[in-house]
């Protein structure tokens, strides 16, 4: 019987994490060979390849990249604005897609990207919330899934940065940040968040004027759990990010990945990192090698269509409640019946 052959993988998008994917698969996943690039700035794709392997096909219309048959499944991480259309494309070809997070900047363009794949009748949309391939959460949701520790009652959750673009404002702390821990709440806990109230704190002074920077978002399950969310991104000091799930009998806490204790100067500590890419370097790992796995049988794992829509969606409460400060209820739309097999 032949060995099955490499799944060709297209990446629309050479910046930084698209260039790092790019690095990833052509280094440490096995079963995958990135097969060409795109990028709006064909200078960067052609730079992104000569880092990595020159031999890369460079395309300079991503929808050709999407429709060259050599391509069997494709990577968007491009800007968010675009994904719709890419990820629109990938399923009208069928092919398996890994789009980066959020799936799109709205709630309603998200639900556009479900109700096609529901039209197709076949998961292909995957969507990059790594931190479901975290080992320290995956730890987590396997203790609490186990029972040991009896229901869920709390989590609580920090996502600090060190620093932030300029070129953001505030409502990104909540659609490009907090997104993730709205994400990593529904899966750890099985559950739709149901409502939410946003609650800030006064600004750092550190911080541009009119940039609300700390934020607080409270977030109720349609199970009564309830989960606290700080999110900082100009903490200065590093990245870091925490979560702590109260259970009735037990707690469960992130471990981040260690580096080495130092001692130095009277002070015995771990360095804290820098920024996502080393924190979640085994995530991105990981959920690259479930994604070409997947893709290879045509089906994905992870978060999916569905989930990247229910997410944008809470982030849009969250942001509603950012300018009244009062609880706000999530509507969702009825959820079709290719992704009712997910629920909890
Ligand atoms: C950023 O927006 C991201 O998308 C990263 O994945 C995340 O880890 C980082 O903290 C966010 O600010």
């Amino acid at each position: 019987m032949s060995a099955q052959k490499d799944l060709n993988v297209g990446i629309i998008g050479c910046g930084m994490i698209g260039t790092d994917h790019l690095r990833t698969l052509t280094e440490a996943v096995s079963g995958s060979r990135v097969w060409a690039v795109s990028d709006a700035d064909p200078a960067r794709a052609a730079q992104a390849v000569e880092q990595v392997d020159p031999t890369i096909k460079i395309h300079t219309d991503p929808h050709a990249l999407i429709s060259d048959p050599d391509i069997d499944a494709v990577l968007v991480a491009s800007t968010e604005e675009t994904h719709e259309q890419f990820v629109l494309a990938c399923l009208a070809a069928a092919k398996p897609v890994l789009c980066e997070k959020p799936l799109a900047p709205t709630a309603e363009a998200c639900l556009r990207v479900v109700e096609a794949e529901a039209q197709v009748g076949r998961k292909l949309v995957q969507i990059g919330y790594m931190r479901r391939f975290d080992p320290s959460y995956v730890e987590m949701k396997r203790v609490l899934d186990s029972g040991q520790l009896g229901e869920a009652l709390f989590l609580h959750a920090v996502h600090r940065n060190a620093g932030y673009p300029d070129r953001y404002e505030s409502d990104a702390l909540i659609t490009a940040t907090g997104v993730h821990d709205i994400d990593i709440a529904r899966w750890l806990l099985g559950d739709e968040i149901v409502s939410v109230t946003t609650r800030n704190p006064k600004p750092s002074a550190l911080v541009r004027d009119g940039f609300q920077d700390p934020q607080f978002l409270i977030l109720e399950t349609a199970g009564g759990v309830i989960v606290d969310v700080e999110i900082f991104v100009n903490a200065h000091y590093g990245y870091d990010v925490r979560c702590e799930l109260v259970a009735e009998r037990g707690t469960v806490s992130l471990v981040p990945p260690t580096t080495a204790s130092i001692r130095h100067s009277g002070v015995d500590g771990h360095p804290v990192l820098a920024d996502a890419r080393p924190r979640f370097a085994a995530a991105f790992r990981d959920e690259l090698q479930a994604w070409v796995n997947a893709a290879t049988n045509k089906q994905v794992c992870g978060a999916n269509a569905w989930d990247g829509y229910a997410a944008a969606a809470v982030a849009e409460a969250c942001l509603e409640s950012f300018g009244n400060h009062t609880r706000t209820d999530v509507r969702l739309a009825p959820r079709p019946s290719l992704y009712t097999e997910d629920d909890k």
